[in-house]
This record gives structure tokens, C-alpha cells and sequence, in this order.
């Protein structure tokens, strides 16, 4: 494969040169991986930024219908619009995406829009890195925005977060006065909350909701990166397809205000630093697993360490120093 001419489509916008440019970084392949990082760094020379929006919410909140919805809306602006889904459980379900085709059915028509499921990875970390890649691929092949989609379980806000320039929270109605158990972490990294299926039936349970996470942000410390009036909670209807505009707007003067207070660039370098320490990490790690003497080494230490022959602390301290040599 020429990954010249394939870093070329990419940045001329050729979407299937843009699915197969996120194959070639999917793989695991070593020889793959050397590609990949070619192709990388080849595309990197685009300066385009596209808005990446965090979407995070618990299975039947709505994801794939407002994606739907909200990628339509945005598409009709003449806005190119990438989908992309962190998703750990995605190898026993095949990708969420996938299986929401049907949910996703005009979008993924669209010729403005470009829908990828999540790589069928068991490891969150392998999954983020891969979708933080394919990110910047999406970026510099001129999306203007790039939805990234997480089902809320465990870390996969944070790593979400961590990849995207806004994070939006996507909750349903709530029966009673309980704030549906969103850990307080998750409130702290939400910059929007969209209460989602205000529609017939359940607009009051919306708006009640709404009015009830709208105290619970007031109530959290303010941070340095928001305006006036952020974090903010609102109610949608991505069925009836209610309050989309109103979301994106505030989308717009968030990302307005903080790419003219400096905040977006602040954010978008330490979480370039992040990511680079985090594939240090891994690498070091992989280089563990891989160098038949090191793992031997760590076997024999663990088994030396549950057995209470050695502290953890001066074990890994070996097993580092001898890293240090390789
Ligand atoms: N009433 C109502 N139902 C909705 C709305 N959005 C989604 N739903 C329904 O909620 C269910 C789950 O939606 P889905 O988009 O698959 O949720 P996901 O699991 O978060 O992707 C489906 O039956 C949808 O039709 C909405 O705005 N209003
Ligand atoms: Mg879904």
C-alpha cells in the first residue's frame, strides 16, 4: 500500500480512503502499525480542527437517535460530520454503532457524513488510542465535526473527555427526584446536559429532570474554562428532532468562548501531552510483555511478591531498572 497517495485521499476527503486509512490504524499488525504512524504523520501537516464533541449516555437514553437527529441537522447546514464510538464492551456486541445502523439509517446515507463502529478491542486503552487516531484522520480529511460516541460504563467518559473539545451528557427523564445516580466525576467533566425524550408523555419528567441536574451543576465548584451560564442542562427530543438547535448553539458559544479565551488551546496541548505519555506507556508496557526475559522476570517477581518475599514497591523497581537496560 502507498501511504503517500493514501495520506493524499485522506486530506482531499475521500471517504473510502478515509475507512481504509482507519483500517490500516485498527490493525495490530507491527508492520501495520509502522504504516499507520507514517500515515499519521504525513496527515498531521493539515492544520484543520474539526469541533470533537464528546456524546456519553447509558444504553436507551438516545445516543444513536440524537446522533441521528443532531448529524442530520448539522449535515443540512452543509457541515461534514464524522461518527466515531469508543465502546469497551464492543467486543461481545460487534460495535454499537453497528448494531444502531438502522437507528442511523439517513446519516449513514449522507454523503456529509461518515459513520465508523467502534474497533471490536477488549482493552479500553487499545480502544482509545485507536479512536484518538482515527480522530485526527477524520480531522484531516475535513470533517467539521466529529461525534464521539461512548456508552457510559466505567472510565469511558474520562478517555471520551479526554479526546474531545466538549463533552455532552445525554440523560432520559428520571421517575422520581433522584439525579439518576450520575457519579459526580461524570457531572464534573459534562459541559452540556442534554435531557433527552421531552417529548408527549415524558416532557414534565424532562423538565423536572432538567431543572434538577441545572441545580445539581450550580452547585459544583466553577471552572476556569467556562463562561457565564456553563455547564449547562437543557431538554431535547431527538425523536421529534426538539431543542437541536438550541444545543448547538450553545455548543457554538462555548467552543467560541473558550477558542477566543485561550482554554481551547490549553486543552487541546495537554491533552496532546496526555496522549503521548499514555503511548509511552503502553509502549513500555507492550515492551514487558514482548522481551521473553523481562516477562520471566516480572512471573518470578509477582509469584515472590504474593508470597509476601518481596514488597511490591522494590519489586517493580527492578523490573524498571532492568527496563532501563533494554
Ligand atoms: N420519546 C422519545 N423516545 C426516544 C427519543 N430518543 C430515543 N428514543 C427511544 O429510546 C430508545 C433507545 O434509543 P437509542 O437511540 O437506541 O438509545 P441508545 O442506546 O442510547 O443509542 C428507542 O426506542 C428510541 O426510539 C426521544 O427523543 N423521545
Ligand atoms: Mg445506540
Amino acid at each position: 500500500m502507498d501511504i503517500q497517495e493514501l495520506a493524499e485521499k485522506v486530506l482531499a476527503g475521500e471517504r473510502r480512503a478515509l475507512a481504509r486509512a482507519i483500517t490500516l490504524i485498527e490493525s495490530r499488525r507491527p508492520d501495520h502499525r509502522a504504516e499507520a504512524a507514517e500515515l499519521l504523520d504525513v496527515v498531521k501537516r493539515s492544520d484543520r480542527q474539526a469541533l470533537r464533541i464528546g456524546l456519553s449516555g447509558t444504553p436507551g437514553v438516545g445516543k444513536s437517535t440524537f446522533i441521528e437527529s443532531f448529524g442530520m441537522m448539522l449535515t443540512a447546514k452543509g457541515l461534514r460530520v464524522a461518527v466515531l464510538a469508543v465502546d469497551p464492551s464492543s467486543a461481545r456486541s460487534g460495535g454499537s454503532i453497528l448494531g444502531d445502523k438502522t437507528r442511523m439509517e439517513r446519516l449513514s446515507r449522507d454523503p456529509r457524513a461518515f459513520i465508523r463502529p467502534s474497533p471490536s478491542q477488549s482493552e479500553l486503552g487499545g480502544v482509545a488510542r485507536r479512536t484518538r487516531e482515527a480522530v485526527a484522520l477524520c480531522e484531516a480529511a475535513g470533517y467539521d465535526v466529529v461525534l464521539i460516541e461512548t456508552v457510559g460504563v466505567g472510565q469511558s467518559e474520562t478517555v471520551v473527555a479526554e479526546m474531545s473539545d466538549l463533552f455532552v451528557l445525554l440523560l432520559a427523564p428520571a421517575g422520581g427526584d433522584e439525579l439518576q445516580g450520575v457519579k459526580r466525576g461524570i457531572m464534573e467533566i459534562a459541559d452540556i446536559i442534554l435531557v433527552n425524550k421531552a417529548d408527549g408523555e415524558l416532557k414534565p419528567a424532562a423538565m423536572r429532570t432538567c431543572a434538577d441536574y441545572a441545580g445539581a451543576l450550580r452547585l459544583l465548584r466553577k471552572r476556569p474554562q467556562d463562561p457565564d451560564n456553563f455547564p449547562k442542562a437543557r431538554t431535547v427530543s431527538a425523536l421529534q428532532e426538539g431543542g437541536l438547535e438550541d444545543a448547538w448553539a450553545d455548543m457554538i458559544t462555548l467552543s467560541d468562548w473558550r477558542r477566543e479565551t485561550s482554554h481551547w488551546d490549553a486543552r487541546r496541548a495537554s491533552q496532546a501531552r496526555h496522549w503521548f505519555e499514555e503511548e509511552v506507556r503502553l509502549g513500555a508496557l507492550a515492551r514487558l510483555s514482548q522481551d521473553k526475559e523481562l516477562s520471566a522476570l516480572m512471573d518470578q517477581l509477582g509469584t515472590e511478591v504474593a508470597k509476601g518475599l518481596t514488597s511490591p514497591w522494590a519489586a517493580a523497581e527492578r523490573v524498571i531498572a532492568k527496563l532501563n537496560a533494554v
